[in-house]
C-alpha cells in the first residue's frame, strides 16, 4: 500500500509542476476575494473543494503525514475553533494557535492542488482573520507559490487600513447604489502636536511593510533557521524610529521620548477605526497610568523583565535556559539580545527574560479596558497592520532601542583599521535634487463590504495624501589603486537637533537612516558610480492593486499565456518614504557614503544579482543577510571621535531636502 501511495503522490507533483505561475496567481486572488462572504460559485473550482474537498482524505498530499490536518479537523470537529465574523489577533495565545495551525497545513502541502483546496475548505470553516493571516504567511514561506504576489492587505482587510468615516460612506454608497471615492483623513487636529506625523505612521505603504516584515520574520517561526532574525527584528525597528524621528525633526518636533512603565503615557490615541466584526478600536486618553493587564503581565513583571535584560548587557552574557551562559560582547550579541527582547523562538531563556516587545504591544493595546469589564476588542497595539498609527508604537520601540544602545555602546569603537579600505579613495559625490511632496493615492474598498451574488456591485474607493521624493540619483567619484569588488554603504542623517543645534557626531550617528547598500565593481584609475533612487535596496515600489492582479490573472488564464512578472517581495520600506519630509526653507542632513572591501559580501553574485533588491530592511528569503558586517555598521557602535571618519573611503556632505507644498 506504501507503494501506491508513493506513485500517486509522484504523479500529482509531476502535474503540479506543470501548474503555471497565472493559474497560482488566480487561485490565491480568488482565496483572498471577499473573505468574509462565502466563495462564489463563479470560482467553480474553488467552490467545489470548499464543499467537497475532505481534508482528511487526502493526507497523501502532506509532507507531515497528516498530523497538521489531522490536528484542525480534530478542532473544526469538536467546534473548538473560533467563530467566523469575530476580530483577530496575532497576540491572542489561542487565535494565534488556530492560525499556525493552518499554516502548518498549508506549508506542508506537497502540492498546489491539494494546498489551493485546503485553503478553500478552511476559508469557508475557520474565521477569516486567521484565513487571511495564514494563507499570507504561507504563500510568503511556501516553496509552491515563489512567484505569486500577494495582493495588498489594504485592499483585502481595509478596515485595518482606513478609518471608520470612510467606511461608513462605503457601506452608504453600496446601499444606494452610487459609487463613490472618499477622502481618508488622518487622525486627530491641529490642536494635537502629534498629529503634524500622522501621515508617516498612517501610512498604508508603511503599515503594509511592516506587518509583511513579521510575516517574513514570525516571532513564533519553527522552520528552517532564519540567518540573524533577532539582529533584523533590532535593525528593522532601529531604522523605523530614526526615521520617525527624522519626520518629527522635519515637522519642528523633538525626537520621540522613551516609554517608561513608573510614568504615564503621555500621548493618548483616537483611532477612528473599526474592525469588521467588533465594534470599534479602543481610545486611549492622554497622560493614562499603565495598569496591569488581566490575563497578559503585570506592569511589576515588566519592570522586571527590562532589568535582567539590562542586567545581561552590563555582564556581557546571557545566562540560558540550562544554566550555561553566552557571551554578547561582540557582533553577534545583538542578534542574542534582538531574539530575546521579541522574545522569538530563537530566545534561549524565555522563562526569564520573557516577551519584552509582545507583552509590551498587548499592555498597551488593553490599557482602555486592562480588566475585561467593557469587553473592548484588541487596541491598535494588538496588530501589526495598526500599530505604527499610535505614538506609544515609536515610545515602545524607542525603548526597546535604547535598551540595545547600551548594548552595543559597551562595545568598542572602530577602529581607524577596522574602517579604513586603503584601495579606495572618494574624491566627490555629487547628489542631485533631493525634494519631497505629498500627493493622492487612490485605493480600491469593495473587499470591506459584503456582498451576495444577485447584488450588483458598487465602486467604492478612497483616496489618501501620501509623501513621495523626486527620483534623485549620485554619482560617486572613487579613485582606486586595483580592480576589486567594493561594498557601498549609503547613510543620511539629520544634522541639527530641534533647537537648530548642530548635533554631536555620537548623536547622529545612532539617527543615521540607510539609504542604500549595494555591491559593485571598481578598476584601478578613476571610476565613477552611478546609482539611481529606484535602485536602493531598503525599498520596494508601489504595490500592484488588487483589481489589477485580478485582471491579469484572469487573462493570462483564458488567453493560457504568462502572467507579466511582478516583484513578489512584499516585505520592504515603501520607496516613496526613502526621504524624510524635509522641511519648506530645506532641512539639513549629513550625507555619508562608505565604501569597504567586496568581502564583506555573504554572497558571492551581489555585484551582479541585487537578490530581489529589498535586503537592506529585509534580508534576502531564505538566505544569508547579504553585509557580513552588523547592521547599521559603521554607525552602529560609538564614534567618540569624528576624526575617526576622516578616511579616504568614506565621504561626509551636508545635502539639503526641501519640501515643497
Ligand atoms: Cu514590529
Amino acid at each position: 500500500m506504501q507503494w501506491t501511495v508513493v506513485v500517486a503522490a509522484l504523479l500529482v507533483a509531476t502535474v503540479s509542476a506543470d501548474t503555471d505561475v497565472a493559474h497560482k496567481q488566480q487561485s490565491i486572488n480568488r482565496l483572498l476575494y471577499k473573505v468574509t462572504s462565502h466563495i462564489p460559485s463563479t470560482f467553480s473550482h474553488l467552490k467545489e473543494a470548499a464543499e467537497t474537498w475532505n481534508p482528511r482524505e487526502h493526507i497523501d498530499h502532506c509532507s507531515d503525514g497528516g498530523t497538521a490536518v489531522n490536528h484542525l479537523m480534530d478542532e473544526l470537529e469538536h467546534h473548538r475553533l473560533l467563530e467566523q465574523h469575530h476580530w483577530f489577533s496575532l497576540f491572542n495565545e489561542r487565535q494565534r494557535e488556530e492560525a499556525l495551525i493552518l499554516v502548518d497545513v498549508l506549508l506542508h502541502c506537497t502540492d498546489f492542488e491539494a494546498f489551493e483546496s485546503n485553503a478553500a475548505y478552511f476559508r469557508e470553516h475557520m474565521n477569516e482573520g486567521e484565513f487571511v493571516y495564514a494563507l499570507y504567511v504561507a504563500v510568503t514561506h511556501s516553496d509552491l507559490t515563489h512567484d505569486v504576489v500577494l495582493p495588498p492587505l489594504y485592499e483585502v482587510t481595509p478596515h485595518l487600513f482606513t478609518n471608520s468615516e470612510v467606511i461608513d460612506k462605503a457601506y452608504a454608497a453600496k446601499m444606494t447604489n452610487t459609487p463613490g471615492n472618499f477622502k481618508m483623513e488622518f487622525t486627530g487636529t491641529k490642536k494635537n502636536a502629534e498629529q503634524r506625523v500622522a501621515y508617516f505612521g498612517e501610512d498604508i505603504g508603511l503599515n503594509s511593510h511592516h506587518v509583511h516584515w513579521h510575516m517574513d520574520f514570525p516571532f513564533w517561526w519553527h522552520g528552517d533557521k532564519i540567518d540573524r532574525k533577532g539582529e533584523l527584528f533590532f535593525w528593522a525597528h532601529h531604522q523605523l524610529t530614526a526615521r520617525y524621528d527624522a519626520e518629527r525633526l522635519s515637522n519642528y518636533l523633538p525626537p520621540v521620548d522613551s516609554l517608561y512603565w513608573a510614568h504615564p503615557i503621555r500621548d493618548g490615541f483616537a483611532p477612528h477605526t473599526s474592525y469588521k466584526y467588533g465594534g470599534e478600536f479602543p481610545f486611549r486618553p492622554d497622560n493614562k497610568e499603565f495598569e496591569d493587564v488581566d490575563g497578559v503581565a503585570h506592569i511589576r513583571d515588566m519592570k522586571e523583565i527590562e532589568s535582567r535584560i539590562r542586567d545581561a548587557i552590563a555582564h556581557g552574557y546571557i545566562i540560558n535556559a540550562d544554566g550555561s551562559h553566552t557571551d554578547i560582547d561582540n557582533d553577534h550579541g545583538i542578534d542574542v539580545l534582538g531574539d530575546i527582547i521579541e522574545s522569538s523562538t530563537y530566545s534561549t531563556n524565555v522563562a526569564y527574560y520573557g516577551a519584552l516587545h509582545n507583552q509590551a504591544h498587548r499592555i498597551l493595546g488593553a490599557q482602555s479596558d486592562p480588566h475585561h469589564k467593557f469587553n473592548m476588542p484588541p487596541g491598535v497595539m494588538e496588530h501589526f497592520e495598526t500599530a505604527t498609527r499610535d505614538p506609544a508604537f515609536f515610545r515602545l520601540h524607542k525603548y526597546m532601542d535604547n535598551i540595545l544602545k547600551e548594548h552595543k555602546d559597551k562595545l568598542p569603537p572602530y577602529t581607524r583599521e577596522e574602517l579604513l579600505y586603503s584601495n579606495v579613495e572618494i574624491t566627490d559625490v555629487d547628489v542631485t535634487e533631493l525634494s519631497t511632496f505629498f500627493e493622492e493615492f487612490e485605493f480600491d474598498l469593495s473587499n470591506a463590504l459584503d456582498s451576495t451574488e444577485n447584488v450588483e456591485e458598487v465602486s467604492v474607493k478612497t483616496h489618501v495624501s501620501r509623501l513621495n521624493h523626486k527620483p534623485f540619483s549620485f554619482n560617486i567619484h572613487a579613485k582606486a589603486e586595483h580592480d576589486d569588488k567594493v561594498t557601498v554603504r549609503v547613510y543620511i542623517a539629520p544634522q541639527y537637533d530641534e533647537h537648530h543645534f548642530p548635533l554631536d557626531v555620537d548623536d547622529f550617528r545612532w539617527g543615521a537612516i540607510l539609504l542604500d547598500t549595494f555591491w559593485t565593481e571598481v578598476h584601478e584609475g578613476n571610476n565613477i558610480i552611478k546609482r539611481k533612487s529606484s535602485e536602493s535596496s531598503v525599498t520596494i515600489p508601489d504595490r500592484v492593486s488588487f483589481s489589477q492582479l485580478i485582471h491579469d490573472a484572469d487573462a493570462a488564464v483564458a488567453a493560457g499565456t504568462e502572467l507579466e512578472h511582478h516583484a513578489d517581495r512584499s516585505c520592504g520600506h515603501p520607496h516613496r518614504l526613502l526621504l524624510p519630509k524635509g522641511t519648506e526653507e530645506g532641512m539639513h542632513f549629513w550625507f555619508y557614503v562608505i565604501i569597504t572591501s567586496g568581502e564583506d559580501a555573504a554572497h558571492d553574485d551581489l555585484t551582479v544579482n541585487d537578490h530581489g533588491s529589498t535586503h537592506g530592511y529585509c534580508g534576502v528569503h531564505g538566505g544569508k543577510y547579504p553585509d557580513k558586517r552588523p547592521m547599521g555598521f559603521p554607525f552602529d557602535r560609538r564614534i567618540p571621535d569624528l576624526r575617526v571618519l576622516f578616511l579616504p573611503n568614506l565621504s561626509m556632505q551636508v545635502v539639503e531636502i526641501t519640501h515643497r507644498s
